[in-house]
Parts: C-alpha cells; sequence; structure tokens
C-alpha cells in the first residue's frame, strides 16, 4: 500500500502554494485543487479507520463562489463537520512534498494510533461546477491507494450529503436517521412536512431561485414527493435552475447574491408581495424576501428565519406542556442584526448564545440545548434537538386535542429539519409550515422587528493575521490598543456596534457596523475601517 500511495501521490503534483483546511473546507479556483483533493481522500481513509471503519463524507463543492472555483470538505460520521483536530491533519497533508505524502500518511497513522487493517470507507458527491469528475478522479485515486472501500453519490447538495453520511452510520441501529439513498431523502422530507402542515393552508405560490446550482435538479426531484398546491399542499416555482451552463452559477442569482447586494436577482419577476426565495450553489443557505409595496425590496435572512424557528418551537414546546423541561435557545454570530438578539431575547424570552464565525462553532454551542436554533446571518443554519427532547415529543400524554397537535407537529419537525447541517430545502420546507400555521404573508413575519441599519465592509490589509480576537470575535486583543479606539468610536453613535476580524475565507478584514440610522452605520463602518488600515 505504501508504493501505493507514493505513486499515486506522484500523479496528483502539488502546486507551489500552502492550503489550509478554513472553516468551508479547501476551497479556491479548480485548477489548483487536485493535490489536494487526493490528500483529502488519504485524510478520509485515516479517519475513518481511526473510527473503526465508520462512514465519512467527502463533498466537492465551492458553493456560493464562481464557477471556475471549487472546493472539498469533510463530513464526520454523525454528519457533523470535521472535527477540530483533523483539520490540522488535513492541512499537514495536504502541504507534504509530493515525495513526503506517503511518509506523512504513515507518520500520522503512527501518532494516530491507528490500525492500517480497520477498514476505512468513504462516500462522496460534488455540486454541478465542470471541474467536479476531474477532482472526483483525483479522490477515487486516493481511496484506492489508501485501500478504502467507497460509494459515489455523483450530484448532490451538501446536506443531502451530510444526510446520507449520518443515515450509512445508524442503519440498522435505533437511531437510524432514514433509508440510506437519496429516495430516501425526498421520502423522509415529503413524509415530516405533509405531517406538519395538516389541516393547514399555504397561501400562494413560493418562488425559488436555484443559484442555477445543484439545488435546481434536486428540489425538482423532491417536489414529487410533496403533497401539490391543489391538495392542501405547497406549489413551488423553480427558477435559476440552469445547470447546462455551467457559467451561470451563482451569477446575479443565489443567496449569496441576494444577501450580499440586498436586491432580488434582477431576473426576478416577483410581483409585490410574492414570497421568494433563493438557495446557494450547494443549496445549504437559503434566504427569503419580498417586494414591499411601501417599502420596496425587503429581506428575511437568517436571523429572520431563526427567530421565526425560534418563535414557533417555543409556542408549540408550550402548548405541548413541555416548556418548562425543555431548554430551548438560539445561537448567532456577531454578525447577527442586534435588532434579533434583542427580540429573542426580550419578546421571545429565550437564551441568546454567541459564537465565532463558522457553521462548527454554532452547531455545536446549539446542541448545548433541548432544542437549539443556529442560523448565520447568511442564511446557512438549523434547528438540533436533544435526545431528551426527541423522548419528551415520544412519550408525553397529551392532555388535550391542541396538545396533541402540538406534539404531534413538535414529532413532524425533527424529521423535516435536516439536524445534521443547514438545509436549504429543509429549511424552506419548515419556513413554509410556519407562515401556514401562523397564517402569515412575509409582511406579518418582516413587522416582527425592525433590523437595526447595518453595513459590513471588507477591508484590505497587509497581513490580516495581525489581528487576534476574543469574546466570540467582537473583541480585537491585536494590534494592542486598537480595540479602544473602535470603543470610543462606537460611543458616539446611538445604538452603535461594531467589531473587525480577519475573514476565514478570504485575504481580508471584515469590519461590521450597525447604529440607528443608515448613514450612521455606513459612518462608523467606514470609521472602524479607515482605524484597521
Ligand atoms: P468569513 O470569510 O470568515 O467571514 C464567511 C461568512 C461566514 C461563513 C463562511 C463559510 C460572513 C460575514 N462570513 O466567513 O458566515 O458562512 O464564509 O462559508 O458572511
Ligand atoms: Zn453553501
Amino acid at each position: 500500500m505504501a508504493d501505493a500511495i507514493l505513486a499515486a501521490a506522484a500523479k496528483h503534483p502539488k502546486p507551489d502554494l500552502t492550503f489550509q483546511y478554513g472553516t468551508a473546507g479547501f476551497r479556491m479556483k479548480a485548477n489548483l485543487l487536485d493535490s489536494v483533493v487526493f490528500r483529502v481522500g488519504l485524510v478520509a481513509a485515516l479517519r475513518s479507520r481511526k473510527l473503526g471503519g465508520l462512514t465519512i463524507g467527502v463533498m466537492i463543492t465551492a458553493s456560493h463562489n464562481p464557477p471556475e472555483d471549487n472546493g472539498v470538505k469533510l463530513v464526520d460520521p454523525m454528519g457533523e463537520m470535521l472535527e477540530n483536530s483533523w483539520e490540522a491533519y488535513a492541512t499537514t497533508l495536504a502541504n507534504a512534498p509530493d515525495a513526503e505524502v506517503e511518509n506523512v500518511y504513515h507518520k500520522l497513522e503512527k501518532d494516530l494510533k491507528i490500525n492500517p487493517e480497520t477498514p476505512a470507507r468513504v462516500i462522496y458527491a460534488r455540486d454541478t461546477r465542470t471541474s467536479g469528475p476531474k477532482l472526483v478522479a483525483a479522490l477515487v485515486d486516493a481511496l484506492k491507494a489508501a485501500g478504502a472501500e467507497y460509494t459515489d453519490y455523483r450530484l448532490l447538495t451538501t446536506p443531502q450529503l451530510h444526510y446520507l453520511t449520518r443515515c450509512t452510520n445508524t442503519e440498522g441501529t435505533p437511531q437510524s436517521y432514514g433509508d440510506v439513498s437519496e429516495k430516501g431523502y425526498y421520502e423522509k422530507l415529503g413524509t415530516a412536512f405533509a405531517r406538519a402542515i395538516k389541516g393547514k393552508k399555504i397561501v400562494g405560490p413560493v418562488t425559488v431561485d436555484c443559484a442555477n446550482g445543484v439545488g435546481g435538479p434536486k428540489l425538482a426531484e423532491l417536489v414529487k414527493y410533496l403533497p401539490k398546491g391543489s391538495e392542501g399542499g405547497i406549489d413551488i416555482k423553480i427558477v435559476n435552475d440552469d445547470v447546462l451552463r455551467p457559467e451561470t452559477l451563482n451569477h446575479e442569482c443565489g443567496a449569496d447574491f441576494v444577501k450580499t447586494k440586498q436586491r432580488a436577482p434582477p431576473s426576478s419577476k416577483a410581483a409585490p408581495n410574492d414570497r421568494c426565495c433563493s438557495l446557494d450553489g450547494d443549496a445549504d443557505r437559503l434566504i427569503y424576501y419580498f417586494n414591499d409595496p411601501e417599502h420596496g425590496f425587503r429581506l428575511l435572512d437568517g436571523d429572520r428565519i431563526a427567530t421565526l424557528a425560534a418563535s414557533f418551537i417555543g409556542d408549540l414546546a408550550r402548548e405541548a406542556g413541555l416548556a418548562e423541561e425543555l431548554k430551548i435557545g438560539v445561537v448567532q454570530t456577531a454578525y447577527a442584526n442586534g435588532a434579533s438578539t434583542k427580540y429573542v431575547e426580550k419578546t421571545l424570552g429565550l437564551p441568546v448564545v454567541c459564537t465565532p464565525t463558522g457553521v462548527k462553532w454554532l452547531h455545536h454551542a446549539a446542541t448545548k440545548f433541548d432544542v437549539g436554533v443556529y442560523f448565520e446571518a447568511n442564511g446557512h443554519g438549523t434547528v438540533v434537538f436533544s435526545q431528551q427532547a426527541l423522548k419528551a415529543f415520544k412519550i408525553k400524554e397529551p392532555e388535550s386535542p391542541a396538545q396533541a397537535s402540538a406534539l404531534e407537529t413538535l414529532r413532524a419537525l425533527t424529521d423535516l429539519i435536516n439536524q445534521t447541517v443547514g438545509d436549504a430545502l429543509s429549511d424552506m420546507l419548515l419556513v413554509e409550515t410556519i407562515l401556514a400555521h401562523k397564517a402569515w404573508t412575509p409582511r406579518e413575519w418582516d413587522l416582527t422587528y425592525t433590523d437595526l441599519p447595518n453595513r459590513l465592509v471588507r477591508v484590505e490589509v497587509a497581513d490580516r493575521n495581525m489581528f487576534k480576537t476574543t469574546d466570540a470575535e467582537r473583541k480585537l486583543v491585536e494590534p494592542s490598543g486598537l480595540q479602544e479606539q473602535i470603543d470610543a468610536l462606537v460611543k458616539k453613535f446611538k445604538d452603535g456596534r461594531s467589531f473587525a476580524r480577519a475573514s476565514g475565507t478570504e485575504d481580508a478584514l471584515r469590519v461590521y457596523a450597525e447604529a440607528a440610522t443608515r448613514s450612521e452605520a455606513d459612518d462608523l463602518a467606514s470609521k472602524v475601517a479607515a482605524l484597521c488600515k
């Protein structure tokens, strides 16, 4: 096997670059990724062996990035993001010189006490990018060289691969997460959705912009498993689902475009008050929006989805008589709008925890609650339920028809929500379910609270690594003295809040600011940015 790795590594030479497993795995121009994907295949085999042969997932995607980019990330057995300590092993292997790959591989094997005789099992999938098949070939070369068993799921959304990873590892156990197939995913969501909206009416269609990515064909498939609008179900209009012209991926459409440009895709034909949403290129982010006849474009972002879900599930838990025994909480990052935090704490009366950027941190913090709702403002998030919550929903004896109905809805939600990772398709059905239960249009949803005006700026700096933070990235500890200057500025603005942190995915510093008015938010952001330059 040793020779196999050496020989295979030589076929996937490393360019003269330093790679880093970041918040979204490895991500860059696709033509630089061949050696990285090959080495990630080796890491997947090691990780599976380390865990006694549990199945590891590998997803090849660059999410909302432009079509010429690609990326690769690893999925742990229960469908979570790769355990933190292993990011460093992946980085080490990705940066080893070609001739050293085999040695580094065996050193990791030895240091981590991995038995090379243990089976290694890997499943993988990719998004619709043209560079995908070639990168898959590099992955397969690694899996063969490392003697791993593997299954190719071809085209999937990222959350579908997370789902399949968990299903594979729980198959035949009491924790079984669903049938181990793409069809199993659609059936699970379809059945749960029908249960969740039973007796409710979904008014009008929802238009889903699929970013011209893998979410398009997958949503079209999912629709076949959902009750139709005419049968008391949902009417879904799919737009931007062109996967045959790869250059259209994420181009002037998709969740990232809508969130960062604060406007609908230019191709949108939505009429006033029409419910619209956008997925990103691998369908793990979701953003809603509509055109208000009075106020124009209104964005309903990840913070809004989190507050909507927390309010709904909180109400259901109360109706089911479970509010006392279940701890419900919301997890956000510093980018969450201050108004949403206030709404959760003051109006909903639920605790909010703030974590550093990156879904793995949010997910981890959410698992500390019985019902943990977490979303990044950009629309990536989900809800996780503790074993205790699942048990309570199952065994609680209803004392009234209202309690019985709340319990049944809660049980349906635990199947409808993809608890492994943020899933735009599942999140979209969740939002539709909640709006139907509350009999809300997007306008009522929008009126729950008013966002503080905010501005996010990208600042080019000589060395972003100079900027070190604490307190969930809300305060700078280095360069010394800078935080004091920021604090002094912030004090001068009504409802002012601002922070600076190095991006984990781009070579830049990000400055976020919010304040009572649009012009003050802009002013604060540019002044803090100037301080950081
Ligand atoms: P960075 O580049 O570290 O700010 C961005 C997003 C995150 C997260 C990651 C991974 C913002 C401000 N940051 O991280 O929320 O989604 O990319 O995709 O949106
Ligand atoms: Zn994504």
